[in-house]
């Protein structure tokens, strides 16, 4: 029963939306110096599809869907079948957002009249190629298209691959809206949808605070419904180092906040890699050095470098030693593990904020400079480490992204090295995506998108214009852009605040790196992505809201 204040305050709800379409605020808030316009939502005439799909053809004709008559099945001509669990899973997740959700059964009534003719029954999947990829790992050129036909009888979803159809699952279950008495509906729909870039990314790290494994596991499932394909695990840092290593157990059991409780275990990894898998996400995990390593001292002797203070060793560390040559045997042990762990073809390897006070202190290492003729010059040093660092990696059959600095410093990297740009402002990065790319590199963006930085407003009306080919370059450097990452740097993070902080917000990154480059209309990307925070909301998902607003389901 509603009581008649909860009546009433959901009268006042309804009026304040219908009343007030646009509201603007006497102070405007400040986001990257410009004024923001506030909002309340609308009905986008694209619904609450987000991101916004490359192409969509609606029409007004409208099919019931009941949870007893309506499937998801391969089609007949499909070459993934019954054998192919990814999709079998993903036709049971998705059967379950379309219709267990709903709490609220429907009236009998109703049901029954939704047996008329125009019903929606089933939804076919049809793999088009030859090889569906169905056991196999998502990649940086997977291909990711689906076509969608929503008619009558039932509805038809095809893709070459079973990745392009995870992302069209989604689209379809997006496409499902819902009458207050619960009755289910779809629109004769024709979408064909591709990605604009084909690494979508988000950042986690799990090292300034560790991140249970669930937490982990409900943003992989998230990104998924924002068609977000990559998910960089900066697994370690200076504060902890939670992996635990076979080869080097003591890394974890020394660098971990606890050497139980808050460490990765293989079969946590397997877990993670598998969970990305099946919803067409690929991990790549960030062993950050020679920088961000305090951790893996505790575990590793001799592995970073001592401080001097004067003629002594103060009893601090700074970065990795880079002239022992046990450095390296330990770093191809190492690496030579992680390259069998991690399915990927590349490794994330940091070398980002190389602080040389150290380095400098010691006197060994002054030494070691003169012999090298490297003068004062630390940043060769820098680049002496990383070359030896990717020449071990390459070994792995891996390909490696690195933070822009060691791109700055001008290491040697091989053409196919990912360089992830993060620093500086607007203008900064536009000229560094600017060299890179002329330089002839593939490039990532994150620096307007670091999610860990918060501010009162609509932040991610700010996050969502930034464009990653938006810089000074010609046509082939700006197809060196292969998309970007959202990044959550955990200093102020752990499982209680990370999955509002980072939805919806990383949902405007999402749409930024999928849908055409002139998606853009701000207006109607609030009305689209405020229905669509509801629905993470609906399934479970802690997303923060836009502004105020209600959702029809709140979170419980
Ligand atoms: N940790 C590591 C960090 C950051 C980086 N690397 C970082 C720098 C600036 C901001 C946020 C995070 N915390 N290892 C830079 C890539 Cl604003």
């Amino acid at each position: 029963m509603t009581s008649p204040l909860q009546l009433a305050l959901l009268l006042l709800a309804l009026g304040f939306s219908r009343g007030l379409q646009h509201h603007y605020p006497d102070q405007a808030d400040q986001v990257d110096g410009e004024a923001e316009l506030e909002l309340v939502a609308e009905p986008s005439k694209f619904g609450s599809l987000w991101p916004l799909p490359q192409k969509v053809k609606l029409s007004a004709v409208s099919l019931k869907l009941t949870g007893v008559s309506f499937q998801i099945a391969d089609a007949k001509g499909s070459s993934a079948g019954s054998g192919c669990s990814l999709l079998q899973d993903a036709y049971r997740r998705y059967y379950e957002y379309v219709f267990g959700g709903a709490k609220r059964q429907q009236q009998p009534g109703k049901g029954r009249r939704a047996a008329g003719p125009a019903v929606l029954t089933e939804l076919q999947v049809w793999i088009t190629s030859p090889d569906p990829e169905c056991d196999g790992y998502p990649g940086v050129a997977s291909d990711e298209s689906y076509e969608l036909t929503v008619d009558q009888p039932y509805a038809v979803l095809k893709a070459p691959k079973v990745w392009g159809a995870l992302h069209g699952l989604e689209t379809f279950s997006q496409l499902v809206y819902e009458d207050e008495y619960g009755v289910k509906s779809i629109n004769s729909t024709t979408i064909s949808d591709f990605p604009r870039f084909a690494h979508r990314g988000i950042l986690l790290d799990s090292a300034r605070h560790f991140l249970p494994i669930k937490v982990i596991l409900a943003n992989l499932e998230t990104m998924a419904m924002n068609k977000l394909n990559v998910f960089h695990w900066h697994i370690t840092d200076d504060q902890s180092f939670p992996y635990l290593s076979r080869t080097f157990p003591q890394l974890s059991q020394q660098g971990a906040y606890h050497p139980y409780t808050h460490v990765y275990t293989p079969a946590d990894v397997k877990m993670v890699v598998e969970f990305g898998r099946l919803r067409g996400i690929r991990v790549i995990p960030e062993f950050d050095t020679p920088g961000h390593t305090q951790s893996w001292g505790k575990g590793q002797t001799d592995l970073l470098t001592p401080c001097y203070s004067g003629s002594k060793p103060s009893g601090s560390f700074g970065p990795v030693n880079p002239i022992l040559n046990t450095t390296y045997d330990f770093m191809s042990q190492f690496f030579k593990e992680i390259s069998t762990v991690f399915p990927d073809a590349y490794v994330h390897l940091g070398g980002d904020e190389v602080d040389f006070s150290c380095w400098k202190s010691n006197p060994d290492i002054q030494t070691f400079m003169d012999q090298q003729g490297f003068g004062k010059d630390f940043s060769k040093l820098e680049s002496f480490y990383i070359q030896k660092l990717l020449n071990i990696v390459a070994t792995t059959q891996k390909g490696y992204m690195i933070w822009q600095e060691v791109f700055d410093n001008g290491v040697q990297l091989k053409p196919d090295t990912l360089i992830h740009v993060w620093k500086g402002n607007k203008e900064q990065y536009q000229s560094e995506m600017a060299n890179v790319t002329s330089a002839g590199f593939q490039t990532l963006l994150s620096t307007p998108w670091y999610l860990n930085r918060i501010s009162y407003g609509q932040d991610w009306q700010g996050h969502y214009r930034a464009d990653p080919q938006d810089f000074k370059g010609t046509e082939e450097q700006k197809k060196l852009v292969i998309g970007g990452e959202a990044c959550l740097w955990g200093e102020y993070v752990d499982a209680t605040n990370l999955t509002p902080r980072l939805w919806p917000r990383a949902s405007a990154v999402a749409e930024r790196l999928w849908s055409a480059a002139d998606v853009t209309d701000i207006n109607d990307a609030f009305n689209r992505l405020s229905v669509h925070r509801c629905r993470m909301v609906a399934r479970g998902i802690p997303a923060q809201p836009l502004f105020s607003s209600y959702c029809p389901r709140e979170y419980k």
